[in-house]
Parts: C-alpha cells; structure tokens; sequence
C-alpha cells in the first residue's frame, strides 16, 4: 500500500481565501506536507492532468476553472493517504459530502468544488510527478 496522494487547493478556495484553514484540517487530520507551491496551470498543464476526463461533458469547463486563478498543489504522507484523504474531502458534489469534510465546508457546487484528491496509488505517483520533480521530492518522503 501507498501512503501518499496529491492534494490541490483549487483556484476557488485559493481565492475565497479558504487556503489557511484548508490546510490547516489536512495537517490536524494527520497527513504530513512533503511538498507544496502555488501555481496558476497553464491551459496544456491543465488538460494533461486531466486527461482521463478529455471525454467528458464537463471537461472544457474543468479546465477553464482549473486555470482561472492560481491553485496549491500539495503531495501529502499518511498511512492509507488516498483513502484518508478522500474521506477528509468528502464526495465530488458537496451536496452528497458528509458534515465536516473539506468539500461540505467550502465548496460551492459540483465544479467549484474546493480541493482535489488522488483516486488511486497509481494516480497518486502520477498526478504527483505532474507537479513536482524528483528533486523537489527527494528526501521529503519517509523510505
Ligand atoms: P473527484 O475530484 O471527486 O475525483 P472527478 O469525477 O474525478 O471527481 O471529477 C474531476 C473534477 O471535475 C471534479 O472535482 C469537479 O471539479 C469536476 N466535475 C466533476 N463532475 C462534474 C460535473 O458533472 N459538472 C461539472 N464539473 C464536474
Ligand atoms: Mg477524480
């Protein structure tokens, strides 16, 4: 099992100026910060990182909001990382999202929906790399 997954503070909740406390829940739930910088994407950037949803209905609009302002990616450590984490954000509409997590709290719809969240180990080490280099990683995770 993994333990780590990539967190992103989305141009919505970086510029509703929710970032601070964001962060703030994901270090009191656990989850240790091994990198982090704040970036606007560039459109190409954007659609690469989402290229699994390049089919889907809402992908223009995806990528319009992910590059409309700058965001904070955060690669993260914690036992059971993916997992944890996805439970800390709740679900993609926050309408569905439980009481408390990230997205009940600071999203607005299905789209501005605050953070992102690996869904697997696999797309953890990928969307990971997307944002940051060996470099900028080495050293920073336990083993
Ligand atoms: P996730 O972020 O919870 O993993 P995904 O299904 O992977 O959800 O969708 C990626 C992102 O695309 C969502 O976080 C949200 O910003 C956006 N999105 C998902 N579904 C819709 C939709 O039905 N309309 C508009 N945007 C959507
Ligand atoms: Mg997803």
């Amino acid at each position: 099992m993994s333990n780590k997954t990539l967190a992103i503070i989305k141009p919505d909740a970086v510029g509703n100026g929710y970032a601070g406390e964001i962060i703030d829940k994901i270090i009191k739930a656990g989850f240790k910060i091994k990198a982090m910088k704040m970036v606007r994407l560039t459109r190409a950037s954007a659609e690469g990182f989402y290229a699994i949803h390049k089919e889907r209905p809402f992908f223009g609009e995806l990528v319009e909001y992910m590059t409309s302002g700058p965001c904070i990616p955060i690669a993260l450590e914690k036992e059971n990382a993916v997992e944890d984490y996805r439970k800390l954000i709740g679900a993609t509409d926050p309408a569905k999202a439980e009481e408390g997590t990230i997205r009940k709290l600071y999203a607005k719809d299905i789209q501005f929906n605050a953070v992102h969240g690996s869904d697997s180990d696999e797309n953890a080490e990928k969307e990971i790399s997307h944002f940051f280099s060996r470099d900028e990683l080495l050293n920073n995770y336990s083993e």
